[in-house]
């Protein structure tokens, strides 16, 4: 035992998730009436008290005065950058692949720890929408027997600056403009482009942002990078430098801007949802954890790439990644603020067997996160909240503070000591977790105080073409047209000009096309940039994926037999798809078929594919030509037209490049009214036995690519 009877163990503590519970007091239980917060019984708790049914409310009112008061301080500062985001628990197993590269005992073979994940846009503010073009945070926190884990990464593997000095700097040019506040959760704007055509470090991260990787389709379906290199030690002591990356079981899969923007209009919380609802339905996602490997040689750089630049990436084909481990979330929160808006993250949460590299964006990160969670959480205790409590035993010397919650014992909370037998001890000498907490003996090169890069941090272009260059034809398209919009939103020529300029150092054909877009002549370039082999890894398309929690849309008619509707529902939830009913108005079809969706209320963006049962004939609540908006049914109007409501939804669907299938041969009459091209790929006439399989092949391929030309 290293720890005297007078000690407070405070692994006790650790392990709950609720407040401490303190015997005798009814600390932390639940009454069976209504209490004020002192525990007193509250009568009534609708109507304050007054001098007469219409006279003044009094003062002497406690339980109105403690409530309102409550609820004038129930918001916290929202995090300055990150503050929309939506989280999850989940499982983190390992594969037990680590041994010869680090020591982290939760990276043992079989090893199974809890963690809760958050994701997040960096730039909206907390209520803005999820569909935004942006970077997304991809936080965990591992709550392993050797302390908290944190990985706190993003969803694009390059960051926009090198130095965390930089870092108020991108945060305020692409936060909204200072006078009016606008624009909200935007990167389409002045500010932005101004600072990323004169920090040319950020080209790197742009052009990743202005692809698909920009818009996900879901949290479920992103990738994660630790970004910066990390250092691995392994049980002898020996090292490695290594990059962390989360690979989605789902594949990776982005939004078309199209649905991105139409989803911020009919459910700003899309991601969030999607999350929830799939891990309710039992549709847990996973990603597998890996790392690449460099050798810890001294030279800190890979096959030329620099390794402490967070600008740059290794090509998986150069450094493969090695998997560790599963990540599964399985359960949503209880409470958002307690949980999701409370967490706390922090690259210095380290465990032994993982240590940090002189990467001058993560140092300045290490100082950063503790600082914000002072303002945030309101003092230095917020590791005792219960989403923040490790779920290791803890002793430390800490004490006293803003909101404590542990009642310590004993009397000498100092090292080193006598009047508490000198406990805290530390680690015995000798002992497995001694020998575990080594700190990593790297050598400091002598040099001499000064602010200057690294030479190697100079090269801004050569790491956004090899992104380029990676992409097929339309997700280069999709690359242009995201370089369109957004500087043709700057209302800046000069700020437009200077990033063509960048373009240009980039790649000629997208400098062109943006060049075309934005009516300014396109420049040439005007630096010599390293050209790179392409890494086909950094495309997401061409390969197959599992279907698990992608959303068919079930679109059926008043006519429809419900034994079909029940066969095809049944069919899809087989092959692990959820099903979204939609039919003309809502209610039930039948008492185990409830309509999910009205033709008023499904919106396409809603579904990975639809299949179409039947005709679909204007039904009474279509407002004709109120509901024509995509301008599609005005010319065949009359008791046989296609309800425009289902009309729109297939003309967006067609656009997104999403599959559908129709099981009447008539409905053909009315795709060609609605601009729907005969022999439209992944639009296909199928029989009702082979629709559901067949739509699954099509989501398993993510989009139906070839649509979109390029
Ligand atoms: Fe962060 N970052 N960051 N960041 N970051 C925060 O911490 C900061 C950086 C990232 O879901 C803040 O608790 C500085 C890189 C994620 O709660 C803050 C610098 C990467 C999250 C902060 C960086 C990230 C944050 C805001 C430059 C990818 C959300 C509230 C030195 C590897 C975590 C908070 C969550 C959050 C500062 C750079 C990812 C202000 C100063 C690089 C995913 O402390």
């Amino acid at each position: 035992m290293n720890k005297p009877a007078n000690q407070p163990d405070q692994s006790a503590n650790a392990k709950h998730t609720g407040p401490p519970e303190d015997a005798g007091t009814g600390y932390g239980q639940r009454s069976e009436h209504m209490t004020t917060s002192q525990g007193a019984p509250v009568r009534d708790t609708d109507h304050s008290l007054k001098a007469g049914p219409r006279g003044p409310v009094l003062l002497q009112d406690h339980h109105l005065r403690e409530k309102i008061t409550h609820f004038d301080h129930e918001r916290i500062p929202e995090r300055v950058v990150h503050a929309r985001g939506a989280g999850a628990f989940g499982q983190f197993t390992s594969y037990g692949t680590a041994e010869s590269i680090c020591a982290a005992g939760f990276l043992e073979p079989g090893r199974v720890t809890r963690v809760f994940s958050r994701f997040s846009t960096v730039v909206g503010s907390r209520g803005s929408s999820d569909t935004v073009r942006d970077t997304r945070g991809f936080a965990t926190k591992f709550y392993t027997e050797e302390g908290v884990f944190d990985l706190v990464g993003n969803n694009i593997p390059v960051f926009f600056i090198q130095d965390g000095i930089k870092f108020p700097d991108i945060v305020h040019a692409a936060k909204p403009h200072p006078d009016l506040e606008i624009p909200q959760a935007q990167s389409a704007h002045d500010t932005f482009w101004d600072f990323v055509s004169l920090h040319t470090p950020a080209q790197a991260h742009a052009i990743w942002q202005m692809s698909d990787r920009g818009i996900p389709r879901s949290f479920r379906m992103m990738e994660g990078f630790g970004i910066h290199t990390f250092r691995l030690i392994n049980a002898e002591g020996n090292s490695c430098l290594a990059k962390f990356h989360w690979k989605p079981k789902l594949g990776v899969h982005s939004l078309t801007w199209e649905e991105a923007q139409l989803t911020s209009g009919a459910d700003p919380d899309f991601h969030r949802r999607d999350l929830a609802d799939a891990i309710s339905s039992g549709h847990y996602p996973q990603w597998e954890l890996g790392v690449q490997v460099f050798p810890d040689d001294g030279s800190e750089s890979f096959e030329g790439i620099d390794l402490l630049d967070p600008t740059k990436i290794v090509p998986e084909e150069l450094a493969p990644v090695q998997p560790l481990g599963l990540l599964e979330l399985n359960e949503n929160p209880s409470n958002y603020f307690a949980e999701t808006e409370q967490v706390a993250f922090h690259p210095g949460h380290l465990v032994p067997g993982i240590d940090v590299t002189n990467d001058p964006l993560l140092q300045v990160r290490l100082f950063s996160y503790i600082d914000t969670q002072l303002s945030r959480l309101g003092g230095p205790n917020f590791s005792q909240l219960p989403i923040n409590r490790p779920h290791a035993p803890i002793n430390d010397t800490f004490r006293d503070g803003m909101h404590q919650q542990y009642i310590h014992e004993g009397v000498a909370p100092y090292k080193p000591n006598s009047l508490d037998g000198g406990c805290p001890f530390m680690a015995e000498p000798g002992s497995e977790a001694q020998a575990r907490m080594v700190d990593f003996p790297e050598a400091v090169t002598e040099a001499v105080k000064e602010r200057a890069e690294p030479v190697g941090f100079s090269d801004h272009f050569s790491q956004a073409r090899l992104f380029y260059r990676s992409l097929t034809a339309p997700e280069q398209l999709h690359v242009q047209q995201g370089y369109s919009f957004e500087l043709g939103k700057c209302s800046s020529e000069e700020v437009r000009k200077r990033q063509l300029q960048c373009l240009a150092n980039i790649d000629e054909e997208l400098c062109a096309s943006v060049a075309l877009a934005l009516g300014l002549p396109a420049p040439q370039p005007d630096e010599e940039v390293k050209d790179m082999a392409p890494s086909p890894a950094l495309s997401q398309v061409g390969q197959q994926w599992p279907v698990d929690g992608r959303v068919l849309g079930l679109v059926v008619s008043p006519e429809t037999d419900l034994e079909l509707v029940r066969r095809l529902k049944d069919e899809a939830m087989g092959l692990n798809l959820r099903v979204l009913l939609v039919a003309a108005d809502g209610g039930k079809l039948a008492e185990d078929l409830p309509v999910d969706r009205s033709y008023l209320t499904a919106r396409s963006v809603e579904f990975d594919s639809i299949l179409v049962v039947g005709r679909h004939r204007a039904a009474p609540t279509a407002k004709v030509p109120l509901d024509t908006k995509a301008g599609a049914a005005g010319d065949h109007a009359g008791p046989e037209m296609l309800d425009p409501r289902v009309g729109l939804l297939l003309q967006e669907t067609f656009r997104q490049s999403k599959a559908v299938a129709y099981t009447s041969p008539e409905l053909e009459q009315d795709l060609e009214k609605l601009a729907i091209p005969a022999g439209t790929p992944g639009f296909e006439h199928q029989d009702a036995e082979q629709a559901v399989t067949w739509l699954a092949g099509q989501m398993a391929l993510h989009r139906v690519w070839q649509r979109f030309g390029g």
